[in-house]
């Protein structure tokens, strides 16, 4: 459901209230309902006259970009990653009180980067580091490995052969309306609400298609 054409946008798995006091209630109003649905909107728009494309995942409108008709490459790219992009930034968030990594992805991260402080000090060091727009990404690679990325805009990490964990969006409207220019108080909130469960249930999946343990 809700794979391919026409795309909608599904209710987030928590209130819009849910994150405070760490992610305000308007902020998560206006990404979701305003940011995400405009990706979608403009998504849906840029496919609608092509019913060849009806059927087409989003994962397949990112990989296979470029055989879609050239002129609408450059639309579904930047929408459908703002789907994908958005939809697992907010997938991946939650109320609970988790703030810390659990199971064997806890032992990978303490593993590669020595303790919890260690990791979060890299992953803002990442955030702060992003000029303009974009993101940050805890990927498996290829090798089974943990690697941080940044993508640009709403590239993605997909097509890549890098399994996704964890990302935080550091374009300003996901945090400009309570942290102003503050990118590094947002990953410090941020890093309250990451459902780790959700991130270790991905790390297995990603170790097991990997097939290889991280050296
Ligand atoms: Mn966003």
């Amino acid at each position: 459901m809700n794979q391919h054409y026409p795309f909608i946008n599904m209710p987030l798995p928590y209130d819009y209230d849910a994150l405070e006091p760490h992610i305000d209630t308007k902020t998560m109003m206006l990404h979701h309902n305003k940011h995400l649905q405009a990706y979608i909107d403009n998504l849906n728009r840029a496919l609608q006259p092509y019913e060849g494309l009806h059927n087409w995942t989003l994962k397949e409108l990112i990989c296979y970009n470029n055989r879609l008709p050239r002129q609408i490459r450059i639309a579904v790219g930047r929408n459908a990653g703002g789907v994908y992009n958005h939809r697992f930034y907010f997938d991946q968030l939650a109320p609970v009180n988790n703030e810390y990594p659990i199971g064997l992805l806890a032992c990978a991260i303490y593993k590669k980067y020595g303790d919890y402080e260690k990791f979060a000090e890299e992953w803002k060091t990442q955030a702060k580091e992003v000029f303009g727009s974009g993101y940050v990404w805890l990927v498996v690679n290829a090798n089974g490995c943990l690697e941080m990325i940044q993508t640009r805009n709403q590239e993605t990490p997909l097509c890549r052969n890098l399994s996704p964990l964890l990302c935080i969006d550091v374009w300003e409207h996901a945090y400009y309306l309570k942290h102003y220019n503050d990118r590094a108080s947002y990953v410090d909130d941020w890093l309250e609400v990451v459902d780790w469960h959700r991130a270790e249930e991905l790390y297995a999946k990603a170790t097991n298609k990997a097939n290889k343990k991280c050296a």
